[in-house]
C-alpha cells in the first residue's frame, strides 16, 4: 500500500494543528471550536472529538494553586498526611513561581540531584517544542540534575528483554516488518495479542495517516490468514477475517510452548537457522522436551494451561510452517508479570519456523500496537529541543514509582544490577498522570504522602493534580505555536495557536522560564530565543538535511505559512534483520554472541527465577487455583480505551458518550454476569483486596467466560478522599491492579492482569466528581 497518497492537498481552511491522534485542523466559530481531520487521513480517529471541550471545560486549572496545609506548614506531608485530602488555595503566578523555586533551591541545597524526582513519566501532548518531558527535563538538567526514570510503561519487559535476545527495540519494533511487507508477503499471522484498531487510532507525537484498517483488508483481499490469539475477540478488527483462539489470560507463553513442542516432535523445525543464526537451541530444547524439569511442554501440556484444544494447536504448528508466517506480540501482553517471557519465547518461536529476517515473517513487536509502527523510517531528523546534560546518573525503571517513595535506601535488582531507591524529596511532575498510570493507586496515594513537596503543571485538575502541593496550570496546544512530528509519520506540522489560553495557563516553557529566572538560569533555559524563534531553530537542522538531499526545503516561513511540508521517508529494507540474515558473520546481532539468543548466558548470570535464561512458562502469581483466584476468580483486562488516549480528555464527547450512568464501561461475558444477577447497563462494583470501583455493566460474548475488561483512563473519583481505601465511583481499573515489576529484569509495568469479582451495586449511585476542581 502506498504510504504517501500523490492526489493530497494540504487543508485549505482552519489552522494547522496535530495530535497523537491524528492531523486535523481548526475551525472557530462563536460557539467553541470545531475539529477537522486531515483530508489525507483515511481513517481518522474518534479521538478527535474529545478536543473541543478541553477549550474551557471546568475541569482547566484556572491559576496556580498550593495546598492549604502545605502553604500554612511549610514543606512535608505533615502528621496528618493530608496530600489528596486538603483544600488548594488560589495564589498568584509570582507567588507560585517564589515559592515552587524557593522550595527547589532548599531541596538541591540541603539534598543534592537526588533527592529530585524529575522522571515525569508521561504521554504529554504533541508538539516537538513545548513537549513537557522536553521542557522539564532541560530544566531540571540545568537546575542541577535529578533522578530520571527509565524505560516506559507501555513497553517495560520488551525494551529490556530484546536486546539481550535479538537487539533493540527499534529493530524489531521499527525497521523490521512493515505493513506493506504484510500485505505483499505474509501468508500467516499468529498474532499474540492482536492489533487492535482502537491503539492504531494513536502514534506518539502525530499521525497524519490512520492505516492499519486499510492494510488489514488489502491483506485479507490477497488471502493472508489470520489468527488472533487472546481473551478478546476485537482484539483484531472484523476486516481481518482472523480464527479466535481465545485461550486463557497470560498463558501465550505455553500455547507457543506447545506449539514449537509439535514442531520438534514432527521434525518440522527449521534446524539450519537454528544452527546458523542462533545460540542456545539445545538449552531450550532440552528444556521443551522435559529434560529439565521432567515435564514435556507437548500439545497436551500447553491445551491444560491455555485452554486451547491439544489438536488445535497441533494444527496450528502445521499451518505454521512451509510458509510465510509472521509472529507478532502486541504489547499488552509484556504488560503483565513475567511480560519478558511471551516476547521472547515470540522470539524463538520466529526462529524454529526459520523466518526471521525474512520480507512479512518472522516475529514483529508492537505492529498493530500504534499508529506509526510498520510505516516507513523518516529520511531527515525531526526538529528537536536539546535537554541538556544530567549532572547524576541516579534512575529508577520508570514503573517502580510508589517503591521509590516507599522505601527509600533499600535495594531492588534491575538488568543484572543491584541498585538503591533513592530519598526522594521533591517530585516535579509535567505532562504525565500517574493516578491513571500506575498501579495499585491506594498504594500510591500513600507513596504520594511521603515527599516534602510535589508540584504539577498540567491543563486540568488530574488525580495527580489534586494530590499536588502547588498546581501550575498549563496551557493545550491549541493554545500555542509548535511543530507536529513523529519518526513514523512523514507529516511536518505547523501547529498553528488556535485558541487564546484558558484563563491563566501558561506554557510549560514559559513556566520554566519564570522558574530558571528566578533561580538565575534564565539565558542558559532559553537561550535568550521566543519561542516562535526556537521553533525556527529546531525547524533549521530538518531544512539543512533536506537540502543535502537535494529535496524540497522550505524556509520555516514558507513551511508555516503551507502549514505542513511531506518530509522523506526512506525505503523498506528490513533493516538489520535482514542484513544479519543475508550473512550473519558480515553482519552479526547486537546482542552479546552477535546471533539470536534462544537462551542468554548473561541472562542467566543474573540468577533471577523470575527471568530464567531461556523462555519459559512461569504460572502467574494469581493463576488458576491460587489464593488471589480463590477469592476473586474473574480476570481483569486493565488495558487501552477506545475513546481517549489514557487518561486525556476523558470529560470529552467520545469518551463521555461511552458511559454508563456517568461510570467507564466494563465487559463481562453474559454467562458470569448471569452467575450474579447482573444485566447489561447495571452499574457494578469490581473489587479485590487492593481497591474497588464502581462501572457501567456490557454484556458481550467477545470476551471469553471468566474475563471482564475494564479500559484504563477514567479519573480516579475516590468517594471519600480521607478514607484508606476509597471507592473509585467513577471506574479507574489501576485501584484493583497489582503493583509489582514483571521480573528482576526489567521491573515493568504489570497492569494489564489482575484478578477481581464483580457484584451489582445497589446503594444510591454517587456523583461523579474527579471534573469538578477541587
Ligand atoms: P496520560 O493520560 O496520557 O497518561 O500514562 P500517561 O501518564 O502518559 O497523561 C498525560 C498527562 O499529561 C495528562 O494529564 C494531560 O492532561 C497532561 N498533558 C498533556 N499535554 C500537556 C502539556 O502540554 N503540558 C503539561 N504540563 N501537561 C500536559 C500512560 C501509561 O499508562 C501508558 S503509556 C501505558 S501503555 C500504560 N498502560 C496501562 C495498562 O495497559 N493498564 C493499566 N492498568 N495501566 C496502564 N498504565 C499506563
Amino acid at each position: 500500500m502506498n504510504e504517501v497518497d500523490p492526489v493530497f492537498r494540504p487543508p485549505e481552511r482552519g489552522v494547522p494543528h496535530s495530535s497523537h491522534w491524528g492531523t486535523f485542523s481548526v475551525r472557530l466559530h462563536d460557539g467553541g471550536v470545531e475539529i477537522v481531520p486531515h483530508p489525507r487521513d483515511p481513517a481518522p480517529s474518534s479521538l478527535l472529538a474529545n478536543i473541543p471541550a478541553a477549550v474551557s471545560h471546568r475541569a482547566r486549572v484556572a491559576r496556580p494553586m498550593a495546598r492549604r496545609g502545605w502553604l500554612e506548614h511549610g514543606p512535608g506531608p505533615g502528621p496528618d498526611r493530608q496530600r489528596g485530602r486538603d483544600a488548594f488555595v488560589p495564589v498568584s503566578w509570582p507567588q507560585a513561581l517564589d515559592l515552587a523555586a524557593a522550595e527547589l533551591r532548599r531541596v538541591y541545597a540541603q539534598h543534592g540531584p537526588s533527592g529530585v524526582f524529575g522522571g515525569s513519566y508521561g504521554w504529554a501532548s504533541a508538539g516537538l517544542f513545548h513537549d513537557a518531558q522536553h521542557q522539564i527535563h532541560r530544566f531540571l538538567n540545568l537546575a542541577g540534575g535529578y533522578v530520571r526514570s527509565v524505560n516506559s510503561y507501555s513497553s517495560g519487559a520488551a525494551t529490556v528483554i530484546l536486546p539481550h535476545v535479538i537487539g533493540p527495540q527499534g529493530i524489531v519494533a521499527g525497521n523490521n516488518v512493515s505493513w506493506a511487507e504484510l500485505v505483499a508477503e505474509s501468508a500467516l499471522v499468529l498474532a499474540f495479542g492482536g492489533m487492535a484498531l482502537k491503539n492504531n487510532d494513536v502514534g506518539g507525537g502525530g499521525t497524519s495517516r490512520h492505516v492499519a484498517g486499510g492494510n488489514l483488508r488489502a491483506a485479507r483481499g490477497r488471502g493472508v490468514e489470520f489468527h488472533l490469539i487472546g481473551p478478546l475477540r476485537d482484539d483484531l478488527p472484523a476486516e481481518a477475517g482472523a480464527v479466535w483462539h481465545s485461550i486463557r489470560p497470560a498463558t501465550d507463553v505455553a500455547l507457543m510452548l506447545g506449539i514449537a513442542h509439535t514442531l520438534v516432535a514432527e521434525g518440522r523445525h527449521d534446524r539450519a537457522f537454528l544452527d546458523r543464526y542462533c545460540v542456545g537451541w539445545q538449552t531450550f530444547e532440552a528444556y521443551l522436551l522435559g529434560h529439565e524439569d521432567g515435564r514435556q511442554k507437548d500439545a497436551g501440556w500447553a491445551a491444560d494451561v491455555c485452554g486451547m484444544p491439544a489438536d488445535e494447536i497441533v494444527a496450528l504448528a502445521r499451518r505454521a510452517v512451509g510458509r510465510r508466517t509472521l509472529i507478532t506480540c502486541s504489547q499488552s501482553l509484556q504488560r503483565a508479570e513475567h511480560g519478558e517471557q511471551p516476547v521472547w519465547m515470540g522470539v524463538v518461536l520466529a526462529a524454529m519456523l526459520g523466518q526471521i529476517g525474512l520480507p512479512g515473517g518472522g516475529f514483529a513487536y508492537a505492529l498493530g500496537s500504534t499508529s506509526n509502527t510498520g510505516k516507513p523510517p523518516l529520511a531527515v531528523p525531526l526538529p528537536n529541543v536539546p535537554v541538556g546534560r544530567n549532572s547524576i546518573d541516579d534512575f529508577i525503571p520508570v514503573a517502580r514509582i510508589a517503591d521509590t517513595l516507599l522505601q527509600p535506601g533499600e535495594p531492588f535488582a534491575y538488568n543484572g544490577r543491584q541498585l538503591t531507591y533513592p530519598d526522594i524529596k521533591l517530585v516535579y511532575w509535567a505532562g504525565g498522570n500517574p493516578f491513571h498510570h500506575h498501579q495499585d493507586l491506594n498504594r500510591l496515594r500513600r507513596a504520594f504522602a511521603r515527599p516534602d513537596t510535589v508540584i504539577v503543571q498540567d491543563s486540568v485538575w488530574t488525580a495527580t493534580a489534586r494530590h499536588a502541593d502547588i498546581v501550575l496550570p498549563a496551557t493545550i496546544t491549541l493554545e500555542r505555536e509548535d511543530i507536529g512530528g513523529s519518526a513514523g509519520d512523514p507529516l511536518l506540522v505547523a501547529m498553528h495557536r488556535a485558541v487564546e489560553p484558558f484563563a491563566e495557563a501558561r506554557d510549560d516553557h514559559a513556566i520554566f522560564a519564570g522558574l530558571a529566572e528566578r533561580l538565575g538560569f534564565a539565558a542558559e533555559f532559553t537561550e535568550g530565543r521566543s519561542p516562535r524563534q526556537w521553533l525556527e531553530q529546531i525547524y533549521e537542522p530538518t531544512r539543512r538535511a533536506l537540502i543535502a538531499r537535494d529535496d524540497d526545503a522550505p524556509d520555516f516561513e514558507e513551511f508555516w505559512a503551507a502549514g505542513e511540508l511531506i518530509l522523506p521517508t526512506l525505503p523498506w529494507d528490513g533493516g538489520m534483520l535482514r542484513d544479519f540474515r543475508r550473512d550473519p558473520d558480515a553482519s552479526p546481532l547486537p546482542t552479546p554472541s552477535g546471533k539470536i539468543e534462544i537462551a542468554s548466558a548473561t541472562i542467566a548470570g543474573f540468577g533471577y527465577s523470575d527471568c530464567p535464561g531461556h523462555p519459559a512458562w512461569l504460572p502467574p502469581s494469581a493463576g488458576p487455583s491460587t489464593p488471589a483466584a480463590d477469592r476473586h476468580p474473574l480476570w481483569l483486562i486493565a488495558n487501552q480505551p477506545a475513546t481517549r488516549l489514557h487518561s486525556q480528555l476523558d470529560f470529552g464527547a467520545t469518551s463521555q458518550a461511552a458511559k454508563i450512568n456517568g461510570r467507564e464501561p466494563v465487559r463481562l461475558h453474559p454467562r458470569d454476569a448471569a452467575a450474579r444477577g447482573i444485566r447489561d447497563g447495571d452499574v457494578v462494583r469490581i473489587y479485590n483486596d487492593r481497591g474497588a470501583c464502581l462501572a457501567g455493566a456490557v454484556l458481550s460474548d467477545a470476551l471469553q467466560p471468566g474475563v471482564v475488561q475494564l479500559a484504563t483512563g477514567a479519573w480516579y473519583d475516590p468517594d471519600d478522599p480521607a478514607a484508606d481505601k476509597p471507592l473509585c465511583v467513577h471506574g479507574n481499573p489501576n485501584v484493583l491492579t497489582r503493583d509489582i515489576g514483571t521480573s528482576q529484569l526489567a521491573q515493568g509495568c504489570t497492569g494489564q492482569l489482575c484478578r477481581v469479582e464483580i457484584e451489582r451495586f445497589e446503594d444510591p449511585l454517587p456523583p461523579i466528581k474527579a471534573f469538578d476542581p477541587p
